[in-house]
């Protein structure tokens, strides 16, 4: 997906406001997260190559917070299971919109149903595969178990999730060292210390990062047979669960 370049903080700004994934930052959001989560494509193309392998015959395969559906086009291409339907979902309007548009231009044999909904008052049923990429991390931290729970009870036994997050480090050094080196990724990307800073504070009270302990941990109290990480970039991390 071609894309603009994300300046939305490259000058500075009288007054700093929650960030939201409006028009503003669907015109630059590839070109945003890609310079700004260490390992993003690898993790996409991953969760195509872990689509392929658990997507099941009549089942459906969620992309939950799909933005403008990386993911989903990924998933879309590894598809093997016979009357598989891709279901993509994201609150923002406008993120939806340019995603219709992605898909009207990509070919598939595999249905994508898109939805402007919030993940948290969809259903889910028959799943098989369902992704959350980057996407529980700004959910409030009270309703986090309540969607996992759903998420779990949603799938078929064979399922997999697939859970990416920006995660934190109870110890104070590695909280350091692994912030200053996404800094420093970052920089390396063509952000200033100007854009990092500006967006640290639009995200402050937006991404709520965990350990990964305690998503571990949730994951297995709601049901899952087990939860690792296969993939860790600094403080990025991409997890599946089993169900
Ligand atoms: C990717 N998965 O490219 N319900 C639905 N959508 C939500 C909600 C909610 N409650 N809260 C946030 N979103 C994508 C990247 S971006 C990650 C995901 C990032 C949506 C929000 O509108 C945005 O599109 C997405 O979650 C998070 O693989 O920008 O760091």
């Amino acid at each position: 997906m071609p894309s603009a370049k994300d300046s939305i903080y490259a000058n500075p700004l009288q007054e700093i406001g929650d960030f939201s994934f409006d028009s503003q930052v669907v015109d630059v959001f590839p070109d945003m997260i890609r310079r700004s989560v260490p390992g993003y494509n690898t993790i996409i193309n991953a969760i195509g190559l872990l689509t392929g392998k658990f997507a099941q015959h009549d089942s459906y395969c969620y992309d939950l917070g799909c933005s403008l559906g990386a993911a989903t086009l990924s998933m879309r291409q590894q598809i093997e299971a016979e009357n598989c339907t891709i279901i993509a979902v994201d609150n923002s309007q406008a993120m939806i919109e340019q995603l219709q548009d992605n898909l009207f231009a990509n070919t598939g044999h595999v249905h994508v149903e898109t939805r402007c909904a919030d993940v948290r008052n969809i259903d889910v049923q028959r799943a098989s595969v369902v992704v959350v990429n980057f996407t529980l991390q700004f959910i409030p931290l009270a309703d986090r178990h309540a969607l996992l729970s759903k998420i779990y009870r949603g799938m078929l036994p064979g399922g997999i999730l697939i859970i990416s997050e920006k995660i934190q480090f109870n110890d104070a050094c590695q909280q350091n060292l692994q912030t200053e080196m996404h800094h420093a990724f970052k920089k390396a990307q063509g952000y200033s210390d100007l854009e990092i800073s500006q967006k640290r504070t639009a995200l402050e009270n937006v991404l709520i990062p965990e350990t990964f302990a305690q998503h571990q941990q949730r994951l297995l109290e709601v049901g899952f047979n087990s939860a690792e990480q296969w993939f860790q970039y600094f403080n990025f991390v991409s997890m599946v669960a089993l169900k």
